[in-house]
């Protein structure tokens, strides 16, 4: 049995390992590690056992955060149980189709009487921006390279290619049936990140989960049509201003756009999504980075690498988080200071990963 969800707060308890003693262990410790035996089957405990549920992801929700988020809420509300979702940003327009996006609410701070808190996609209970969250039982499902086990049930799976494909466990393990909304939501999440199945992450069982979506009512076409032929005019006017100050170096190329960019082209922040992939689609480069001036002049960094350069390294030395192929942080500014600072530690990284043979 795993800890039962409790609506007060509950105590921090350590993930470092135990010593090996004689004496007779606290169920909580055994309960620990059954949890960490099998995360799938804690959960479900957990959710089995509450009523009321809190589903929330990271700030700025990207396709894996928003559908993710709301097949959770559609597995729980088929478990017979209340669920909120809540980001701390609006849904961008782009995945506002998707089957229930109206109803994730965006707020700054969380209270209620949750069972639990389940957070999707976030590396750090940081990363949601949502205040009161500490409060509450923590249900941690990702599959960041930085990720860490902050909450009291943790399931970091990296072999995951999207959050997505693990709430697509979970529900298949709590014999719930996916409908073609879920399936809906869940192919968005392996879509999007895994850049249209192109990244690393991409392996013979991304195509059997999106396989199984398929079957069960989602539209690839469609869905790619609404992922990545509906930018909006802003949004391709940005990326003119963004190639203008593309920079090429070797096997390293940068981008960047300011505020003054983002004002002229009436463009909003989701429009800066996949901007940094222009520098890594280019032959011959390994890694590209796309900074964005923010109003209040700290600079937003996106990192892609084709994947001999891990840049969730990088992004995480620098306060940042991700994947190895796909990762970000934010930095001081001004922006001339935010590149030479990111771009002294991209230059070492090349050099390592690709050493000149005398
Ligand atoms: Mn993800």
């Amino acid at each position: 049995m795993v800890r039962p969800p409790v609506n007060s707060e509950p105590e921090l308890r350590s993930s470092s390992a135990r010593q090996i003693t004689d004496e007779p262990r606290e169920p909580e410790a055994m309960e620990e590690d059954q949890a960490s035996a099998d995360p799938v089957a804690a959960i479900l405990a957990v959710l089995r056992k509450g009523e009321r549920f809190l589903v929330c992801s990271h700030s700025r929700p990207d396709g894996d955060a928003v559908g993710s988020m709301l097949a959770m809420g559609m597995l729980l509300e088929q478990l017979g149980k209340r669920a909120d979702l809540v980001t701390a940003d609006r849904v961008p327009t782009i995945y506002r189709g998707l089957p229930g996006a109206e109803s994730i609410r965006h707020a700054l701070r969380v209270h209620g009487p949750y069972d639990a808190v389940i957070l999707l996609e976030c590396d750090g209970v940081e990363r949601a921006q949502l205040r009161g969250l500490e409060r509450f039982y923590l249900v941690n499902i990702d599959h960041h390279l930085t990720g860490r086990a902050y909450g009291q049930l943790n399931w970091i799976d990296h072999g995951a290619v999207s959050v997505g494909e693990l709430v697509h466990r979970l529900a298949k393990a709590a014999d719930a049936t996916v409908t073609a909304e879920m399936a809906t939501c869940l192919y968005t999440t392996l879509l999007t990140d895994t850049g249209g199945f192109t990244y690393g992450s991409v392996k013979e069982s991304t195509f059997e989960v999106a396989r199984e979506l398929v079957l069960a009512g989602a539209d690839p076409v469609g869905i790619a049509r609404d992922v990545f032929y509906s930018a909006t005019t802003s949004k391709v006017m940005l990326l003119g201003a963004a190639l203008n100050n593309l920079k090429r170096e070797g096997r390293l190329a940068w981008l960047w756009i300011t505020h003054q960019d983002m004002v002229r082209t009436c463009a909003v922040e989701e429009d800066c999504e996949g901007i940094v992939n222009l520098g890594v689609g280019i032959a011959g480069v390994e890694v590209a980075v796309f900074l964005r001036e923010l109003p209040e002049k700290h600079i937003r960094v996106s990192l892609r690498s084709k994947g001999k350069v891990n840049v969730a390294v990088i992004a995480e030395r620098l306060g940042g988080g991700g994947h190895g192929n796909a990762a970000g942080c934010t930095l001081e500014g001004p922006l001339g200071h935010a590149l030479e600072e990111i771009l002294g530690e991209l230059r070492l990284a090349v050099a390592v990963a690709f050493p000149v043979v005398v």
